[in-house]
């Protein structure tokens, strides 16, 4: 028996438990100013110091923060599951990574990664980046970026994620507001013989677009929802 085909998508509210603070929860905001405005190429260009201090906080969180419950199911459900498997998320913090989980795309990027804008090598970076620190590959100073994928940027693996999309039998949509796109859309981009789920705290800008849809933390639903589907 060919076992159904899973992808999951996750987003800021399946970290929320571990203490990371959603986008929109605390309105969106970071320094007074809409992080949809601090998390751009051209904030990045106008004023880079300021941008890598918003990374380099975030990143030094890192280390104060674990996996919950919901990360660790989903990592559980990989491990045991038969059929084709994918887990995309939105996220750019290392909780998934961290879970153990392996068939997974951070489609926005990593903050535990740089990148060189000259010789476009990725490396990974755990302490604070500036534009002092010279690229460990080609050595150019001031080339250095966060490896996220900011608004106005295409997000990354977005082909593979497509080809998931539209062979999967089952769509599962965890902690994410269905503000930004194309993430947002990706309910849209199902095949007809997929079923489609939302697990969130509150209904999300495209909770009308599922099948089902289950209100509740994810340190909750998300184990409850794994051993039914495993059973
Ligand atoms: C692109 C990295 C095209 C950065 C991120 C109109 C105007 C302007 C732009 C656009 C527009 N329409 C579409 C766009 C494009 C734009 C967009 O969607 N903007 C939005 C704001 C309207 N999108 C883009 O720019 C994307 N690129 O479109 O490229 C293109 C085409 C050709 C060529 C080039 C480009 C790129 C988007 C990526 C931006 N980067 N992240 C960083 O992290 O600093 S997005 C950012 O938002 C994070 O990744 C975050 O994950 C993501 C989405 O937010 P959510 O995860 O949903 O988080 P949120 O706080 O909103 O919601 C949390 C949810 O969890 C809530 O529903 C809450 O109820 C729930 N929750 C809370 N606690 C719990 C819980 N659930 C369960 N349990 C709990 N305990």
């Amino acid at each position: 028996m060919v076992r159904p085909s899973i992808v999951i998508l996750t987003g800021a509210g399946i970290s929320a438990e571990s203490g990371l603070s959603t986008f929109r929860g605390n309105g969106g905001l970071w320094e007074d100013r809409r992080v949809e405005e601090v998390a751009t190429p051209e904030a990045f260009a106008a004023d880079p110091d300021s941008v890598h201090r918003f990374y380099n906080l975030r990143r030094a969180q890192l280390r104060d923060v674990k996996p919950n419950a919901a990360h660790h199911a989903l990592a559980e459900l990989e491990r045991a599951w038969k059929g084709p498997f994918l887990l995309i998320t939105q996220n750019v913090d290392d909780l998934h990574d961290r879970a153990g989980s392996q068939r997974l795309l951070h489609m926005h990027g990593e903050l535990r990664k740089a990148r060189c804008l000259r010789c476009g090598a990725i490396h990974p970076w755990d302490g604070a980046l500036d534009q002092a620190t010279p690229c460990p590959s080609c050595h150019q100073r001031s080339s250095l970026r966060p490896h996220i994928v900011w608004f106005g940027e295409m997000p990354l693996d977005m082909e593979r994620i497509e080809l998931a999309l539209y062979l999967c039998d089952l769509f599962v949509s965890i902690g994410t507001s269905g503000n930004v796109y194309p993430a947002a859309g990706f309910v849209q981009q199902v095949g007809a013989q997929a079923h489609t789920l939302e697990l969130n705290l509150d209904a999300s800008q495209t909770t009308s677009l599922f099948h089902e849809s289950r209100r509740g933390k994810a340190t909750d639903l998300v184990p409850a929802w794994v051993q039914e589907i495993s059973g």
